[in-house]
């Protein structure tokens, strides 16, 4: 496997095309019109976030990259002994190695994500490049809540989600995934998390409509999936991208415009598009250190540490789990 196909973070690369077809019916029916993002991430998704994630514009991944570098060894010195470090959503190994690198002390590496394949292929090389490390992949969705092994239950917990994933969740979305990875973790455990911050207009507009392309190609991907596993006959140049922040919401917000009325087939049911109507496609939100900090503690986390990169665009949280919050459930 490539590792270009490994970057899916809230990856779904082979739903059922029952539950697919449903999810991509519903979501056409609605009004406003939208799509889970979920289903950006097929391999051909999964290629094209990957090559956006290099782009010039695309600051989040290096600058979050830049950040674990740089304090590696104080993230590392926040995670107990022996603990297991827990990925929610693993993907590519790049992160978690940074941390590893720098945290002998870590007994086990818990990737988990429903991304099988990826998953296994990536704890290969990651117990190649870490011997002394036990690495125990969990097959399953990291959104949900999920049993640990015996031999991982005995041990303190770290959390890790990097990659401002939490983002692309809306904010009750991310406060019950928080709730969850806290009683997975357990009270008293730190979870590392990489947060986009709010920004400039004019740099989030960059990174979310770059010159080359490809965030327009990966938003129409969908579509394309659509006519691949559903028989779908989108024609994708009567569909445009646009994305822009809704400062209101402070997120970045994706949509797919027609460009004209068009009616479009899918599984014997016909969808009717007005001229500028658009599917709602993706939502990327963009925090300050004081909402995420009460999104943290409105979640069961209080906030023990963050880093972020001179200009501020991006933070890396070290959270940790509060007893009270258990009760209050
Ligand atoms: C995966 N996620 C954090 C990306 C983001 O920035 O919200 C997905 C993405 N969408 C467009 N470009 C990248």
């Amino acid at each position: 496997m490539p590792a270009l196909a490994r970057v899916a973070r809230i990856s779904e690369p082979h739903p059922s095309s029952a539950a697919f077809a449903v999810d991509v019916l519903a979501g056409l029916k609605a009004e406003p019109k939208t799509l889970p993002a979920k289903y950006f991430y097929d391999s051909a998704g999964s290629r094209l976030f990957e090559r956006i994630t290099q782009l010039p514009e695309y600051y989040p991944t290096r600058t979050e990259l830049g950040i674990l570098n740089e304090h590696a060894v104080e993230i590392a010195q926040l995670l107990p002994a022996q603990a297991a470090l827990i990925e929610f959503g693993s993907g590519s190994n790049t992160k978690a190695s940074i941390l590893l690198a720098a945290a002998p002390h870590i007994a086990a590496y818990v990737p988990v994500d429903i991304s099988s394949e990826v998953l296994h292929q990536e704890a290969e090389d990651l117990r190649r490049n870490f011997p002394n490390l036990a690495v125990i992949p969990i097959d399953a969705d990291f959104c949900r809540p999920f049993e640990l092994p015996a031999d991982v239950a005995m041990r303190p917990h770290a959390g890790f989600f990097p990659g401002s994933t939490i983002g692309n969740f809306e904010p009750h979305e991310a406060c019950t995934f928080l709730r969850n990875a806290g009683r997975i973790l357990g009270d008293g455990a730190v979870f590392i998390i990489g947060v986009d911050l709010v920004k400039d207009r004019a740099i989030l507009h960059a990174a979310y409509n770059d010159p080359a392309g490809l965030t327009a190609k990966f938003n129409l991907n969908i579509l394309a999936r659509i006519n691949r596993e559903l028989g779908a006959n989108f024609n994708l140049k009567c569909f445009e991208h646009h994305a822009f922040f809704n400062r209101e919401r402070s997120r970045i917000e994706m949509h797919l415009a027609s460009i004209k009325r068009q009616k479009v087939k899918i599984r014997g049911e016909t969808i009717e598009f007005r001229p500028g109507e658009t599917i709602h496609t993706e939502n990327s939100y963009k925090y300050t250190t004081k909402s995420f900090g009460a999104l943290a503690r409105g979640s069961g986390w209080a906030v023990q540490a963050l880093w972020t990169d001179a200009e501020e665009f991006f933070a890396v949280y070290a959270l940790v789990r509060q007893a009270e919050a258990a009760d209050a459930d």
